[in-house]
């Protein structure tokens, strides 16, 4: 018997960045009722699950990655009620519910932070990280904000700065005190008690910060003030382990939930660290997303993380999501999605969870943003060296009516100029598309425990062109071999010599007769999966 509990280890999670999925009203911004009606499209596309991002009250700074409060949803996607339906209607088809929490700060318009910034006796007042100015009238200490700048910002009533990782509307909870820990706890019961299968934990390894708040040593050259430190007394402190521990005590008392955290400034290593039945499901890795389009960057980061994980952590894989360029974007010069099937057949048939960001299954591209235009508060800050993460969060494009099917007004993003050509509706009906493709690697993954469960070994090393691996389950094996290049290649592997092999899944018109697979012959771009089981 398979066990149910581990769905999350089977699953493909999807992430929703709500104003940019489907607008219900026609404000122009997307809300809950519009995911609500896309069920159905997800549920055939054959995801497992969806990570929502933040839709809870918040002033938007940073489009509800500032939260003003934890236990309502914002008027703006929609109610509580509609929050529950959705869950709801999820269920029944089979697709559980992620909530994105925001917890290393808040918004500056919580109601926390508003009373902690009353008076130094407030009892709020130490909930946020406040310290009075240096002797010698400075900024407590070196530390930058990502977003740009120092990251402290003085409050003239209390005479007291008060730290901000993030941006200045955004005040870094002081974890250290039990009563921020406990309230916290109190909201991930909320969500829990409301049928929320899970969470995505943003920046987690962020919340403690070294309680004397040293400087950080500073380092070699970058963009950001932030990027030139070593951050050892921001994040990543020891007090983080036992505080999972909590939450994984809490999330056990209630059934097939699950806990994903964003690993800031990631590595494999840390992310293994904060994984395991003791603290987190998961921790994010991105080093598939970090690779340039090179078999031996994506394969070496699968190694790595391979050896990290063992079989004590569950992998994760991502090749997108609300913070990096667009996968497709990256990767430039890949017209007919090319790169974009080989990348799909590596995220589905790796040992570990897929995560796919809305849009990459039709091969959504970054829209390009005026300076004029910015919405994004770094963006705002560092253009035109860094021009923010609008670019990956244009509205979906649905269809080819008037902004693509996703809204009937103005969308608060631009659309993607492609989207009369690029979209889910002629996607659905083109059986070359590039979402057919995914609905048939998503169906093959389901039906496989080889490609679920199974084991993972590298095959070739070092090849330039080609990625080769084998998945193995009890006595099944697949091989699967993508070649990142635009030029037919030809494999010799000592492995398969004198195997018997049968296609069960090509980007190329299937060769239906098993054959010896002394050599393997690859079309540009092709990716293909083979049956090793028989014959054998
Ligand atoms: O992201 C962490 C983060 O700071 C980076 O991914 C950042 O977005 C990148 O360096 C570009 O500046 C999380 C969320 O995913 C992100 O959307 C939020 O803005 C951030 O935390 C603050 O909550
Ligand atoms: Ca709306």
């Amino acid at each position: 018997m398979e066990d149910k509990t581990l769905w999350w280890k089977d699953g493909i999670i999807y992430q929703i960045y709500p104003r940019s999925f489907s607008d219900s009203n026609n404000d122009g911004i997307g809300d809950l009722p519009g995911i609500t009606a896309r069920l159905d499209y997800l549920r055939d596309l054959g995801v497992d699950a969806i990570w929502l991002s933040p839709v809870y009250p918040s002033p938007q700074t940073d489009f509800g990655y500032d939260v003003s409060n934890y236990v309502d949803i914002d008027p703006m996607f929609g109610s509580l009620k509609d929050f529950d339906r959705l869950v709801r209607e999820a269920h029944k088809r089979d697709i559980r519910i992620i909530m994105d929490l925001v917890l290393n700060h808040t918004s500056d318009e919580h109601p926390w932070f508003i009373q902690s910034k009353q008076s130094r006796d407030n009892p709020y007042h130490d909930w946020y990280i406040w310290r009075d100015p240096n002797p010698r009238g400075g900024l407590p200490n070196n530390w930058y904000s990502i977003f740009g700048g120092k990251a402290w910002k003085y409050n003239e009533v209390t005479g007291q700065y008060y730290l901000h990782l993030f941006h200045e509307k955004q005040p870094d909870l002081n974890w250290h005190n039990p009563q921020v820990q406990k309230a916290i706890l109190d909201v991930l019961k909320f969500w829990l008690e409301r049928g929320t299968d899970g969470f995505r934990l943003d920046v987690f390894n962020a919340y403690f910060k070294h309680p004397d708040l040293p400087d950080n040593p500073v380092k070699r050259m970058g963009l950001r003030g932030y990027e030139r430190q070593d951050h050892l007394y921001d994040g990543d402190q020891p007090e983080m382990i036992p505080l999972l521990t909590k939450f994984r005590k809490l999330l056990d008392r209630y059934p097939k939930r699950y806990a994903i955290g964003e690993t800031f400034y990631s590595t494999p290593a840390k992310a293994a660290l904060y994984s395991g039945d003791d603290r987190l499901h998961a921790a994010f890795n991105f080093s598939l997303l970090e690779s340039k389009w090179d078999p031996r960057q994506y394969l070496s980061a699968i190694i790595q993380w391979e050896k990290e994980v063992g079989d004590r952590v569950w992998p994760n894989y991502v090749l997108n999501n609300h913070d990096q360029p667009r996968s497709v974007t990256r990767w430039k010069d890949d017209p007919q999605d090319r790169r974009a099937r080989v990348a799909a057949t590596l995220l589905l048939t790796l040992r570990g969870t897929p995560y796919m960001y809305y849009g990459e299954e039709i091969g959504m591209r970054d829209i390009k943003v005026k300076r004029s235009e910015i919405m994004d508060p770094p963006g705002k800050r560092y253009w035109p060296l860094y021009k923010g993460r609008d670019g990956c969060r244009s509205p979906m494009q649905w269809d080819a009516s008037i902004y693509s099917g996703f809204s009937k007004s103005r969308p608060w993003l631009r659309v993607h100029p492609e989207y009369p050509r690029r979209n889910v509706s002629s996607q659905l009906q083109d059986e070359h598309s590039l979402l057919s493709f995914y609905k048939r690697l998503i169906g093959l993954r389901r039906q496989s425990i080889v490609l679920r469960r199974g084991n993972f070994s590298v095959v070739e090393h070092n090849n330039p062109t080609c990625l080769v691996y084998l998945r193995s389950h009890a006595k099944k094996s697949n091989l699967i071999a993508l070649n990142f290049s635009d030029k037919s290649q030809k494999l010799e592997l000592e492995l398969t010599k004198g195997t018997l092999g049968s296609e069960i899944f090509s980007t190329h018109p299937l060769q239906k007769t098993p054959k010896t697979l002394d050599t393997i012959r690859l079309e540009p771009y092709q990716a293909v999966l083979f049956d090793l089981t028989e014959g054998k």
